[in-house]
Parts: structure tokens; C-alpha cells; sequence
């Protein structure tokens, strides 16, 4: 398999590239490779991420000023194969486009100071789709970026950019924290399946985050990585059987002996397996069926434009683009206890080097149009590692927080010190890679783990436990330690607090239409009776081929202006999210971070008060609950004016883009 290609390399590079294997009974394996030629473009570590080019050159100059440009393009990922119709940002320092970085998966990270300002370039260098409308507009969208309206890159706020066009966004970053980029346009999901995404981290400028790192309390720069944990679907020569159990992103056998992917294709009508998205109901970028179907070695769309419809989770996990190789485990019950059993890593799997004793800090984003990341850390024999979330989407945290568990009778469904990140969450976590002893050897292996999650009621995913992130021991160092006792901004100047007074309340203007009911219903339902994922019931046909092209019944308007809500800019307000399905939804509200209260069971369960303050623009809102946040409408400048960035349209929705797409998604306006 593909392993340690340069990652700047551009040229064509000779390399075993195929495998094909097929599962026999009692479990052997037959595989086949052979060579092929490939345009490695990527590939390279799973543990590095490519940083954008500023024009000036000086990443401490408080404008960074970059050419973001979308391509489609061979990517190597890595273990999982090559995908040759990736689509792929990179990075340039000059209009000419002559110094970039290389198209990859994930593009280029950008790493600002608040105050920042940024000013982007974009360039959509996709290709014509050759379909009516064209599908391969584009755009982007900042995502947890307080900016200026004009800037957030969604359908209510800029035309789509043409392949051949430009756009540019210019805006100021406010607020430190884990963010990302993707495109918004053209319902988006195919568009990222295919891998326009990046990070964005934005460190205080205060020093208070450089104080702690100072002080050891946090890990220091070189103990940080980024991690854009992604999943994708790559059509293979004879589908499905390349799927089975010799692919490195299947590792798990459940306790009755079936691999999780076997069950998930087998059993779930709702699910895309890559047989349907390959070979059996392809789909073009517009969500038309075409008889054709895709080639070993690309990505097929995955968007229909039907109101409802089969979804589910990309096939391979990615680590920065790069499938990081599988390990084996098993996961048993025994005695009433859930039992991890950790073997051996497969040959090509990649590993970070960490001492033991050394405290990881993991900056995590979560881009997938699906799938939720439910992490845990294990050593070599199993044992779970605490993950703790320092921080994420505002920053970081007054102290530590251990999350999941089953708090007050709470059940977060996943267990205490595993960290969820659902769709577009970003999470700051650290671990304490514990001393030597026990399974903390030199040269043993501790593995981060992606889970399966219950996002639909009483059900699973079906997707394979795999790993996200290998982490060899190679010598000993210190005692780092950390816990929910640890001061992080607690004792700054810069410790977060709540917004306590609520200034004003939805109304609408002059002139407006809309709902002035505080609490958003998340509805699985139209009010034509008819299934289909909206908000409030209000539906939005959404079909790309005709009248609702992107969402839109004429220019500008969208379909959805009976659950739009309206607020006057610089107010405080209380709202509500009631989720009155049987599925988990997060909710993301563009352009105003919020801070979370509480989750509520609307069908008599315990209740879960957020315990300490923190901004979010992700909250997973979990099935028949009702999340109470609480937004202040703050100004920002315009890209020409000191004041009124923040009036205008912003899109909130569910970040599960086919729910997205299918209508749960409207908008706030922010008047004056
Ligand atoms: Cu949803």
C-alpha cells in the first residue's frame, strides 16, 4: 500500500497502489496487489497539516492576506487508497498563483492571533460540471467566525462562484478558538465529502494561552497537533467486495463475530453503501440519478435532491487526510463490563512519537457531513487514557471538563473521558500520556479510537471501531498531570463568564415575515404531512434541478421565511432549540457564538445544566431535548465600515448537511 510519499511531491511516482482482498470463511485472507502509476499529491504524515501562504510573508503581521483556491485533483490518502476526483484547497501567496501549497486533504490550516485581520482570495478552479444548472459553484463559508455578514460565504449572503471565478472575503477575527472553512453553496455536501475543508486556529492576544503553555500547564507548541478527523468513500474495482475486512479502516469484530460494516451494509436500507453510490444508483452533482457508474478510485456524490433519503457515513476515517492504518481489537462483555482488548498494529500503520509522562494537546475539527466522532484513548492493553477538553469553539475553558458519562441521570451515551465531536464540532483536548509501567512500555503503542455513536435513537451507526491516531512511547519525560482542578483561564483576566442580562426578545420589523416564537423546533416533518427533515415543519424543497434550485424560490428568498427569525442587532437574547425527533441534531448558528444552559428532556427525562461557561456555534442537540442557549447580537465592521458587520442574514441549521439540504435550515436576520 501507498506509504511515504512526499508531500510536496507533484510529480508521478511508480507505486504498489492496489489491494484487493477478499474475505474467505474462518476468516483468511486472499489478497492482490499490483502497480499503477498515481499523481501523488499528498499522502504525507497523518500527524501534519499544511499551513496557508501569507502574501507579506510574516505570519506576525496582523493581516494575513492568501489566494484560497479549489481544485479537483488526485489525492493520496494514504492507506485508503488514492481518490482521483478529490476536490482539494490550497494555498497561494500571489495573485499569479505561482507559489502555493500542494491541493491536499485538509487544506492549509490557518493559525491567526485575534485581531487579525484575514483577507481571502477565493478562486474556484473546479472544473464545469458539464450539468444544467452547474453544480460546481462554490464559495466559502468561515465557519464559527464572528465576521462581517458580507463575508460569511452562504447562499443568503453572496452569489455562487462560477468555476473560472473569484470572491473576496475580508473580515477580522474576534474570538480565539478551534474554527473551520468549507464551502456552503449548492448545499455543500458532495463538495465537502470530496474534501474542501480546513482548520483555522485562533490563539488569544492577550498572551494568556501563551502563559499557560509557559507554564507547562498546558502542552507546549511542539506537544500540540492538529487533527482534522474527516470520512470519505472511495469506489473501488469491485465493489463490495473491497470492503471487506482487509481494508485498514475495519478493525473491529463485535462480539458475535460480524464486523460492524458487515451488519451496516447488510441490514440498512437507509444507509449509502458503496455499492449503491458506486454501482447500483449513482447520483451527479445535482442528485440525478445517472445510469454511469464511478470508476475504481473516485468519490462518488452523495447528495440526492429529493426531500428525504439514504445517508450515512463515509466508508474510511481520515487523520489529516490520511487513513493513520488499522489495529486490532476486540470489545466484549464480560461480567457486565465492556472489556477493550488491543492487538497489534497493522505493518503500515503510522505512529506519532510521545514520552511517556509528556502531556498532548489535540485540537480537533470534525468536517464529516455525517458521521459524529466519538474518541477514546487506550494504551497498548486497552486501558482507557482520560481525554479532557480544555477548550474548542470560544477558546479555552475556565478549567477542564471531563465529558459524557451519565451525569444527574443525564445519559450522554458515550462514556466519561471519550469526547464527542458531532459534524462541524472542534474540540481542544489533552491527555497525559501516562509514566512507564503496566502497558506503558518504550516502543508500546497507544491508539486513539474513533466509536460508534447512537446518533438515531436506540440505534448505531454500524460503523467500525477504527483508529484515528497512534502514539509510540519511545522514552520517558516528566509527570505532566492535568485535571478538572487545573486553572486554565479560571485566574486570567480572560476568564469567560456568563451573559447574564438579557436585553430583547425576537420581533419583527417593518415589514418582516417570519416567527417571533423564541424556541426552534427541529422537525422531522413538513406541514403537508409529509417526512422531511425542517425546521418548525416549514418546508424547503431543495431539488437543484428546478424551481428551489439551492434553497432559493426566486433570488434571494428562500422558501423557509415562516421559521425565519428576526432580532435587533447589539441585544442579549434567550432562545431555544427543541429537537422533536428521534435523532441527535447539531445545531449551528452562523455568526454569533452562543453559550449553552441547558439540555431538557421534553418526554419527562433528566435534565443536564452546562455546569461552566464557554461560547459554542455546534451544540448536539440529542433526540426529544431542548437546548436553551443564550446569544448577545454584538456589532462588528463591515469590510468599508467601523460599525454594521452585524446586521444581515445568517443561516442556522443542522450540520448534518443532508439535513441541511433536505430543510432544516433557516435564518436569523439582524436588523437594526
Ligand atoms: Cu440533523
Amino acid at each position: 500500500m501507498v506509504q511515504g510519499l512526499p508531500s510536496n511531491s507533484e510529480k508521478f511516482v511508480k507505486v504498489t497502489r492496489w489491494k484487493t482482498c477478499l474475505a474467505g470463511v474462518l476468516g483468511l485472507m486472499l489478497c492482490l496487489s499490483g502497480n499503477e502509476s498515481v499523481q501523488a499529491t499528498t499522502g504525507g504524515s497523518p500527524y501534519e497539516v499544511p499551513q496557508v501562504l501569507d502574501a507579506d510573508g510574516d505570519p506576525n503581521n496582523a493581516i494575513v492576506e492568501t489566494w484560497i483556491v479549489a481544485v479537483q485533483t488526485s489525492v493520496n490518502l494514504g492507506n485508503a487508497g488514492t481518490a482521483n476526483n478529490a476536490m482539494a484547497f490550497k494555498s497561494c501567496s500571489d495573485q499569479q498563483l505561482s507559489n502555493c501549497t500542494t491541493p491536499g486533504i485538509p487544506g492549509p490550516e490557518f493559525r491567526l492571533k485575534v485581531g487579525n485581520r484575514v483577507k481571502v482570495h477565493y478562486v474556484n478552479n473546479l472544473p464545469t460540471s458539464g450539468l444544467t444548472p452547474e453544480a460546481n459553484v462554490s464559495g466559502i463559508h468561515w465557519h464559527g467566525i464572528e465576521l462581517n455578514n458580507a463575508s460569511d460565504g452562504t447562499e443568503v449572503t453572496q452569489p455562487a462562484v462560477s468555476p473560472g471565478g473569484t470572491f473576496l472575503y475580508d473580515f477580522i477575527v474576534s474570538r480565539p478558538g478551534i474554527f473551520w472553512y468549507h464551502p456552503h453553496h449548492h448545499s455543500s455536501t458532495n463538495q465537502v465529502f470530496k474534501g474542501l475543508y480546513g482548520s483555522i486556529i485562533i490563539e488569544d492576544n492577550q498572551g494568556y494561552e501563551a502563559q499557560l503553555r509557559n507554564s507547562g500547564i498546558i502542552p507546549s507548541a511542539e506537544q500540540t497537533k492538529t487533527l482534522v478527523l474527516s470520512d470519505i468513500t472511495v469506489c473501488q474495482s469491485s465493489n463490495p467486495d473491497t470492503y471487506a475486512d482487509g481494508l485498514p479502516h475495519v478493525s473491529v469484530i463485535d462480539s458475535i463475530g460480524l464486523n460492524k460494516w458487515q451488519i451496516n451494509y447488510s441490514n440498512h436500507d437507509l444507509t449509502q453503501t458503496p455499492r449503491i453510490l458506486c454501482e447500483d444508483y449513482p447520483l451527479d452533482a445535482n442528485g440525478v440519478y445517472t445510469a454511469v457508474p464511478y470508476s475504481p478510485g473516485n468519490i462518488p456524490n452523495v447528495q440526492s435532491p429529493s426531500l428525504t433519503g439514504r445517508m450515512s457515513e463515509g466508508f474510511t476515517v481520515l487523520t489529516n487526510g490520511v487513513n493513520v492504518g488499522g489495529r486490532s481489537l476486540n470489545i466484549q462483555k464480560i461480567a457486565g463490563e465492556v472489556v477493550w482488548t488491543v492487538g497489534a498494529l497493522e505493518s503500515e500503520a503510522q505512529t506519532l512519537d510521545v514520552q511517556a509522562g509528556q502531556g498532548l494537546r489535540l485540537q480537533i475539527v470534525n468536517p464529516s457531513p455525517v458521521r459524529h466522532m466519538r474518541l477514546r484513548l487506550t494504551d497498548a492493553g486497552g486501558t482507557q487514557v482520560f481525554l479532557y477538553r480544555i477548550g474548542g469553539e470560544g477558546g479555552l475553558l475556565n478549567n477542564p471538563v471531563i465529558e459524557g458519562g451519565v451525569v444527574g441521570g443525564f445519559d450522554f451515551e458515550y462514556e466519561a473521558g471519550e469526547i464527542l465531536i458531532p459534524p462541524a464540532g472542534r474540540a481542544d483536548v489533552v491527555a497525559a500520556i501516562p509514566t512507564t509501567g503496566g502497558a506503558i512500555q518504550v516502543n508500546s503503542v497507544l491508539t486513539l479510537w474513533q466509536e460508534d455513536f447512537q446518533r438515531v435513537l436506540d440505534t448505531w451507526s454500524w460503523t467500525p471501531t477504527v483508529p484515528v491516531m497512534h502514539l509510540k512511547v519511545t522514552s520517558e519525560a516528566g509527570s505532566y498531570s492535568i485535571g478538572t482542578g487545573t486553572a486554565l483561564l479560571a485566574n486570567t483576566g480572560g476568564a469567560v463568564t456568563a451573559l447574564n442580562i438579557l436585553t430583547g426578545n425576537l420581533e419583527l420589523g417593518k415589514n418582516e415575515q417570519g416567527s417571533t416564537n423564541p424556541d426552534i423546533q427541529l422537525t422531522f416533518w413538513a406541514n403537508n404531512g409529509a417526512f422531511q427533515a425542517s425546521i418548525d415543519g416549514v418546508p424547503m424543497p431543495r431539488d437543484f434541478t428546478g424551481l428551489g434550485k439551492d434553497g432559493m424560490a426566486s433570488q434571494g428568498n428562500p422558501f423557509y421565511l415562516a421559521s425565519s427569525r428576526h432580532a435587533a442587532l447589539s441585544n442579549t437574547l434567550e432562545l431555544m432549540v427543541t429537537n422533536t425527533t428521534g435523532a441527535h441534531h447539531p445545531f449551528h448558528l452562523h455568526g454569533f457564538s452562543f453559550q449553552p444552559k441547558s439540555l431538557t428532556s421534553t418526554i419527562g427525562g433528566p435534565s443536564y445544566n452546562f455546569p461552566y461557561f464557554e461560547f459554542r456555534d455546534i451544540v448536539d442537540v440529542p433526540a426529544f431535548s431542548t437546548l436553551t442557549f443564550r446569544v448577545s447580537l454584538d456589532d462588528r465592521p463591515t469590510t468599508k465600515k467601523s460599525v454594521g458587520g452585524g446586521l444581515g442574514r445568517w443561516l442556522f441549521h443542522c450540520h448534518i448537511l443532508p439535513h441541511a439540504t433536505f430543510g432544516m435550515m433557516s435564518e436569523l436576520h439582524v436588523h437594526k
